[in-house]
């Protein structure tokens, strides 16, 4: 009798490029025609998404941003990402895997790539991944310390969270702008690729996906991700050496406390050569306890060899520029968050997987058309979020009463926080609910003055508080 092979459940893996630069990182992973993963590319600026040639787009920005983009302006993207919210959502609902991919100091890809973060780890997504770009120091504090404060919020929902200075590209060639970025686009999308073929299960030795999880189960550690590659006779050697240069080490081999190898190598790549190769490797990154590793044969590669390394640092202030100078940020508060639903774009909230038609991404036809005011019906019957929004609130001591004719006290929100309308602040003040404070007896309350007369006026023992002697009653909490 023939049993019914079960079939394996495909990875649902989702790659996002938020923001104009995160766009351009993207477009580098299309074009090595990637069929594993979905692409989702997410901007302010309608151009950017439509020159893309990426087929799922979700453009933020409409009339909030002229579809002009957010000019580097946090405000703006934060409006923007509040007016798509359940569209942003539907990009990391079901996903196993996602990587968001974005370059951090202007507006949308510092805001909307927390944001998306944070989403992701909200419905529980099982592994999620951040390669930022970081802007060049010469742009400024304020890009500079915004850029910072984004990689500290996403990189606490990440699994993985890589970030590539700008400058250390600038720094170690001489090339101009646009190389450089176009570099350091390459950089990322080569990482993207390499992480994802070690993840596919077709290798010697598999560096799958639960492995991926075991090796990296916490959110928020640092760490570091790096590639390199060698050809011909010494291909071991230097595929040791263009690693130790990749730029997102950023020029440093830090220690590793859990470190995840992969090598790709020819059919002709012997076992002993690749055990001294992992040897290397291990020790470029001094790592100690939990290692993993993965060997995959590719039959085209002749005698290429590409050596891709993931690991969280045994010290956190060793590596990374940005991890010393998110260092000196005063800590995200703890569950600031409270997610409100954006009633006005229920249009295009389908909480659905990307890769079904009724997908709140839309390809770039059916999105534009919803841009359209006189919007069809059937775009507009797209099924809505099936859950309502989480809260996620600290707890907070019980204000003041909030009298009629006063300003209720103005909240402090980052721009990855979202709050509740402005309206419904004043309603919602709770009452102060306090319980009666109970004094000790009149007996014991002189004290030090016990032996002395009392001090009587009109009957009364001025030594006893007025509040006793009137029987006024005083709750506190
Ligand atoms: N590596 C690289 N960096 C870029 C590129 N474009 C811009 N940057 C850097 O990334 C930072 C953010 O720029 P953008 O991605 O254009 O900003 P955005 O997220 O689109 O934000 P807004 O345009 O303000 O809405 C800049 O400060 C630059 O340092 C690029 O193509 N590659
Ligand atoms: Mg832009």
């Amino acid at each position: 009798m023939s049993q019914e092979i079960p079939q394996q459940r495909k990875l649902k893996i989702r790659i996002a490029g938020v923001g104009s630069a995160g766009v351009e990182m993207l477009k580098e992973i299309n074009a090595s025609g990637r069929s594993d993963a979905t692409l989702v590319a997410i901007d302010t600026d309608l151009s950017t998404l439509t020159q893309s040639g990426i087929k799922h787009i979700l453009p933020c920005g409409g009339e909030i941003t002229n579809n002009l983009g957010c000019g580097g302006d946090p405000n703006v993207a934060k409006e923007a990402a509040v007016a798509n919210l359940q569209s942003l959502k539907a990009v990391v609902n079901n996903a196993d895997f996602i990587v968001i991919l974005s370059a951090l100091g202007g507006g949308t890809g510092s805001v909307i790539a927390p944001i998306l973060s944070k989403l992701a780890f909200e419905s529980g997504i099982k592994f999620i991944v951040n390669f930022c770009i970081l802007p060049l120091e010469m742009e400024g504090s304020e890009r500079v310390s915004l850029a910072q404060k984004a990689f500290k919020y996403l990189h606490k929902r990440s699994n993985i969270a890589v970030s590539l200075p700008n400058d250390i590209i600038m720094s170690s060639r001489n090339k101009t702008l646009k190389e450089a970025f176009g570099e350091a686009n390459k950089c990322v999308a080569n990482a993207v690729c390499s992480m994802l073929d070690m993840i596919s299960g077709n290798g010697i030795i598999n560096t799958d996906f639960p492995t991926l999880k075991k090796i990296f189960p916490e959110h928020g550690e640092n760490s570091f991700f790096a590639y390199g590659c060698g050809f011909g006779e010494n291909a071991a050697e230097d595929a040791v050496i263009d690693l130790k240069k990749c730029p997102l080490l950023s020029g440093n081999s830090p220690a590793a406390k859990n470190l995840l190898i992969n090598i790709v190598c020819g059919e002709s790549m012997e076992m002993n050569k690749t055990r001294l190769l992992l040897e290397s490797v291990k020790d470029c990154f001094k790592a100690s306890a939990k290692t993993g590793f993965g060997i995959k044969v590719n039959p085209d590669y002749d005698s290429k060899i590409e050596i891709t390394a993931i690991g969280t640092l045994q010290n956190p202030g060793e590596i990374l520029s940005v991890c010393k100078k998110t260092s000196e940020i005063p800590a995200c508060p703890k569950n600031p968050e409270h997610i409100v639903s954006n009633e006005k774009n229920t249009d295009n909230s389908a909480e659905s997987t990307v890769d079904s038609p009724q997908s709140g991404i839309k390809s770039p036809q059916r999105r534009l058309s919803t841009r359209i005011p006189e919007e069809s019906p059937s775009e507009s019957q797209e099924p809505t979020a099936s859950e309502p929004p989480e809260t996620m609130q600290a707890p907070q001591p019980a204000p003041r009463p909030v009298t009629e004719d006063e300003e209720p006290p103005k909240k402090r929100r980052g721009f990855f926080v979202f709050g509740k309308k402005k309206g419904d602040l004043k309603q919602e003040q709770p009452v102060a609910t306090q319980s009666e404070f109970k004094f000790v007896e009149k007996s014991q309350q002189r004290g030090f003055f016990e032996d002395t007369p009392p001090n009587m006026r009109n009957g009364e023992d001025l030594d006893v508080p007025t509040f006793m002697r009137r029987n006024i009653k005083i709750n506190v909490s």
